[in-house]
């Protein structure tokens, strides 16, 4: 009897697996792969999307928040084939220090960005490998960038390089 109940169950779930799985990779086509993705740092939600503006509302990015960094598939600030928006409800402050990282690495963002600009006092450190970086005394990857409309043209060269990064 209760055999019975637990393989009814079973059989039950795989019914909604089988039912759902259809529009969920239908839904992935067009959101998780969107070419506008957008990360809310306080919840660490990512969405993606085709606008910025779908994904900010996907992420759940509340009215008081603000950008931090935004990386561009394109050199020059280009958005058209994609852009990577960092937010949090708090302003960077004016020290050099650890305050947020970010990992790029097994994503869509992996070795992409080729333009970036940083907002509200935040500067960004590139990193080449996975993070979150290891560095505690802040010593690897990019220097300090505030606004780069050229990643090649930043130290040893940034452009589709960058998997991890910090801000601060
Ligand atoms: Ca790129
Ligand atoms: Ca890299």
């Amino acid at each position: 009897m209760r055999i019975r109940i637990v393989a009814g169950l079973v059989a039950a779930l795989a019914g909604v697996v089988t039912f759902t799985a259809s529009p969920a990779s239908a839904g992935a086509s067009s959101g998780a792969q969107g070419a506008h993705c957008v990360v809310n740092l306080d919840t660490g939600k990512v969405a993606c999307d085709d606008t910025e503006q779908q994904a900010r509302q996907l992420a759940d990015v509340g009215v008081l928040a603000v950008n931090a960094v935004k990386l561009y598939d394109r050199k020059n600030f280009d958005p058209d084939a994609g852009t990577f928006t960092i937010t949090t409800t708090r302003s960077c402050t004016s020290a050099y220090e650890h305050e947020y990282s970010y990992n790029m690495a097994g994503g869509a963002w992996n070795n992409r960005a080729s333009s970036v600009e940083t907002f509200n006092s935040c500067d960004v450190k590139l990193y080449d490998a996975a993070g979150p970086p290891s560095d505690p005394n802040l010593t690897g990857g990019s220097t300090w960038i505030d606004r780069a409309a050229d990643l090649s043209a930043i130290g040893g060269g940034w452009n589709n390089r960058a998997s991890s990064l910090r801000i601060s």
